[in-house]
Formats: structure tokens, sequence, C-alpha cells
């Protein structure tokens, strides 16, 4: 019966949500990278570790500033948030960023350091949700719009 148990727990642990990062070659607005990450991909790419940013560095162009999915919140809080709503938890600002200008509220990616920018037409990374579950089936997740249809059934 242990070894059923350890098959149980390793199948268990094989599902789950996978993410992958995609560099997309066009100079878009943070906004207009926003839409075609969100219809074509998941979203704009978060950044949740050393990892994720050394993992960006070696996909983009490391010579051109590149829009991941770093906002800043346009309430009183003025909170940096990723594209969809999530919290930064930690953060990669290259010396002497953030700076702070009320038009800076859009964050690229330079060297695998993150500086705050006014809009501008860039290159960018959108990140693509995959689903595991126990069949070994990979579903792709198409879109944020999916998604909000998925949680208001
Ligand atoms: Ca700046």
């Amino acid at each position: 019966t242990g070894r059923i148990f350890t098959c149980i727990l390793l199948l268990l642990s094989l599902s789950g949500t996978f993410s992958k990062y995609v560099y997309i070659k066009k100079k878009k607005s943070w906004n207009e990278a926003q839409s075609f990450c969100r219809e074509h991909h998941t979203d704009l790419a978060p950044v949740s570790n050393e990892q994720d940013n050394l993992k960006l560095g070696k996909l983009g162009n490391s010579n051109d500033y590149i829009w991941i999915g770093l906002k800043k919140n346009s309430s009183e809080s003025q909170k940096w948030m990723w594209s969809g709503g999530r919290e930064v938890s930690s953060f990669f600002w290259a010396s002497g960023q953030p700076d702070n200008q009320p038009e800076q509220v859009y964050g690229v990616i330079y060297n695998n350091k993150w500086r705050d920018y006014p809009d501008d037409n860039f290159h960018f990374f959108c990140y693509s949700d995959f689903e595991f579950n126990s069949g070994f089936n990979r579903k792709p997740m198409k879109g944020s719009q999916n998604r909000r249809n998925m949680l208001s059934f």
C-alpha cells in the first residue's frame, strides 16, 4: 500500500499550472501589448522571482527595452501590480529606478533589470498558462476572456 500511496502523491504533484514565456517581436504600446497577450496567450508577463527574471533575459533581445506586465495602479495607493491584478512580490529595479515621474507608470525590462517608463512602442513578453491534469493532457488556456467566462459559470 505504501507504493500505491507514493504513486498517488506523484500523480497529484504532476497536476497543476505551468506557464511559459513568449517573446513577441512587435513594437506596441503597453496597452496594445496587453490586449495582444490576452488575445493570443494569457497576459503580459509577470516576474515572480530571480529565475523568471533570468529566463526573460535569455529569451529577449538584451539591447532593447521590453515591456513586462508591470503597471502602476492608477488609484491613490500607486502600487505596482502585474497585469491581471496580482501583487508584485519581488522587485528587480535598475539602480536609480523607479524615477516615480507621474507619466512613468509602465515597466520595462533591460539587462535583467526593471525601469519605470512612460508609454512607448516596444517588444514585449507574454506568458501562456497550461493546465496539467491527472491524465497528462495539456490544455492551453486561451486568454483571460475565457478565464473570466469560466469564473462566471
Ligand atoms: Ca524610469
